[in-house]
């Protein structure tokens, strides 16, 4: 069991068993993919510069990591910076693609440790030689784990996710390695960056915004969405249980061949 579970256990321990147990005996969600949003506005309200509260949320990455990997989740995926984010000033830019870095540093041991395998999807080509290098050594060294998949979306967006995997459909077709006849939901989603994992169960977006943002438009057709107002870094344990629980009961309600409120 992993320490920082261990004292959260001890924290709210009257309650915990019953909740943990209740918890445990539902439907974990498979995938959980997480819009970690507020950082800047968690520094602002401290009178901090907003790259503290990027890294604070980076802390947050880790003990959300290691609750998830503990429930049992299979697929965790956190968008960590979007195409659009390369419009904020150069010294925050600067300051987040040093993150992986920093994160991999101190956290990979304890990935190898708890049989994590870390992934990114994203366009790598416009990310920095030393982030890249960062992160491909995590995935390297982690390539052969079969525990939790830790799935970073770095550089990503939707929309050209979906226009590429058109290009590559497109291609495919012209040199006769796909018949047009064979293109269908489950084939065009095998051009995607998420082609080896299954869609999202369950979406978590922080800070009070209610939209996708370009993130995951297509893998999110089915998917349950969880707002919450808490922003990034003060999002914790509590919170993600909560979020689970919000996704057992709706499932519970909606899912198979059960009918609303039957
Ligand atoms: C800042 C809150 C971990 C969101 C979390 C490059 C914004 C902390 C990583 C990370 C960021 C990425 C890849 C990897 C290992 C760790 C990270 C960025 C921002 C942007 F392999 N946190 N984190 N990357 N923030």
């Amino acid at each position: 069991m992993i320490n920082k579970l261990k004292q959260w256990k001890r924290k709210s321990s009257s309650e915990f068993d019953e909740r943990y147990q209740e918890l445990t005996n539902h439907p974990i969600p498979n995938h959980i993919a997480i819009i970690m949003d507020g950082n800047g506005r968690w520094a602002k309200k401290r009178a901090l510069p907003r790259v503290a509260g990027h890294h604070e949320g980076m802390k947050v990455v880790r003990k959300i990591t290691r609750l998830a990997n503990e429930l049992g989740v299979k697929t965790l995926t956190l968008y960590a910076f979007s195409t659009e984010n390369w419009k904020r000033p150069k010294i925050e830019v600067d300051y987040l693609m040093k993150l992986p870095e920093e994160f991999l540093g101190t956290f990979l041991p304890e990935l190898i440790e708890e049989n994590v395998r870390v992934t990114m999807m994203g366009y790598e080509d416009s990310l920095p030689p030393h982030t890249l290098r960062a992160v491909h050594n995590a995935i390297e060294k982690t390539k052969d784990n079969d525990g939790m998949i830790l799935n970073f979306a770095l550089n990503y967006g939707a929309r050209a996710e979906i226009v590429d995997a058109v290009k590559n459909v497109l291609k495919d077709v012209e040199n006769g390695i796909l018949d047009k006849n064979n293109l269908n939901e489950e084939t065009f989603s095998n051009y995607l960056m998420t082609k080896e994992l299954s869609d999202p169960d369950l979406l978590i977006r922080t800070s009070g915004e209610i939209r996708l943002s370009n993130f995951m438009l297509w893998q999110l057709a089915y998917t349950e969405f969880w707002f919450t107002e808490t922003l990034w870094p003060d999002f914790d344990e509590q919170h993600l249980v909560e979020a689970i629980e919000a996704f057992q009961g709706r499932s519970r309600r909606f899912g198979g061949l059960q009918s609303e409120e039957s």
